[in-house]
């Protein structure tokens, strides 16, 4: 099994326009009537890291031009004048454009060290935001739409009393419901079977309501993904089961990559997950960026061809591509070498 890395890499970079002049990372791709589309997560500055989503089209799943100059979501436009609107993943079902995003309903500061996760500072804001809780922490939601362009509120889909991230929605329904992947942080202890933040599932006849979500996958205290791990990407139909990406994060706070298979019927059975991971960061544009050194993190997944390509952010700095034969993932994820 090889993955590899497209020689253009990074193939979506900073710059351009004012809100996205600093960073562009961890992306949406879907492919729409033969095209390729990408969200991007950009900030314009980190001091307030305030973040924004732009809209990118590609005919060859490679050179991305922007469908539109200006962001599509803001946080403004959510109701978070000083928010940040992060890590989107999509998918569509029914004709129906979907986007799962995590908001900060107060934007910090960052101070890149060139080491693990930057400084934080807390600014001060106006009109008593920043005064609640909640304003500092991560709550994950879903947009809806028909076009790409324009977006509309569907749902928050974590209490906003915790932090809870990498929320992703499965491409179809199954058994008539809508399914959920959720990566709550304080979900740990005894009482939650789990020592650190790990995969959940939940399931939503509406996308409204949502069951109350059941542990999935933990960190197996595997030297890569001791700290915790997450979902990364949209789940993909396999003739083997829903392949899905997540990312595991060690003591040195390296981001890597594992894939699992969860049964296509019943999505709380995992099939087959790989013991060590599949990327790691290798390249320099993987090791060292403006924000967080040796982070590979993919939110995009698309298939063309048989050919499975992995949109990926990079150092919290840029966008990455890499691919892999579909098949040849799913075979290796079943019969992993023993190393
Ligand atoms: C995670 C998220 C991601 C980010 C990663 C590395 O917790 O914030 O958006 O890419 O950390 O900084």
């Amino acid at each position: 099994m090889k993955i590899t890395r497209h020689p253009n890499n990074p193939i979506v970079v900073p710059g351009g326009y004012e809100w996205r002049k600093v960073t562009v990372f961890n992306p949406a791709v879907i492919i729409d009537n033969d095209k390729f589309y990408m969200i991007e997560r950009t900030a314009g500055s980190l001091t307030p890291c305030k973040n924004f989503l732009g809209l990118l089209e590609s005919e060859d799943g490679v050179n991305f031009t922007h469908v539109k100059d200006e962001p599509i979501v803001t946080p403004d436009m959510l109701g978070f004048p000083y928010g940040s609107v992060q890590d989107p993943r999509i998918v569509k079902i029914d004709d129906i454009f979907y986007m799962n995003y995590a908001l900060r309903p107060c934007a910090m500061s960052y101070y890149p060290t060139g080491a693990g996760v930057p400084e934080r500072s807390i600014p001060t804001y106006p009109d008593g935001w920043g005064e609640e809780e909640g304003h500092w922490l991560t709550r994950s939601s879903i947009l809806k739409s028909t076009n790409l362009i324009d977006w509309e509120f569907v749902a928050d889909t974590t209490p906003l009393d915790i932090n809870d991230r990498d929320n992703i929605l499965f491409p179809e329904k199954i058994n008539g419901k809508f399914v959920l992947l959720r990566r709550p942080e304080e979900y740990i202890g005894e009482a939650y079977g789990t020592e650190k933040a790990a995969m959940w599932i939940t399931y939503s006849e509406d996308l409204i309501h949502w069951e109350e979500p059941k542990l999935l996958a933990k960190a197996e205290n595997l030297s890569w993904e001791s700290r915790k791990i997450g979902g990364s990407t949209p789940p993909i139909r396999t003739d083997k089961g829903w392949l899905v990406l997540y990312h595991g994060v060690d003591e040195d706070i390296v981001y890597r990559v594992g894939a699992m298979l969860l049964d296509l019927e019943n999505p709380e059975k995992i099939i087959a997950r790989t013991r060590n991971f599949i990327m790691e960061p290798e390249t320099y544009y993987e090791k060292f960026g403006y924000q967080i050194p040796n982070v590979v993190f993919p939110t995009g997944n698309v298939v063309k061809d048989g050919l499975l390509y992995i949109y990926y952010g990079v150092t919290d700095t840029a966008i990455a591509l890499a691919t892999v034969p579909l098949d040849e993932l799913v075979e290796y994820i079943l019969n992993e070498p023993q190393v």
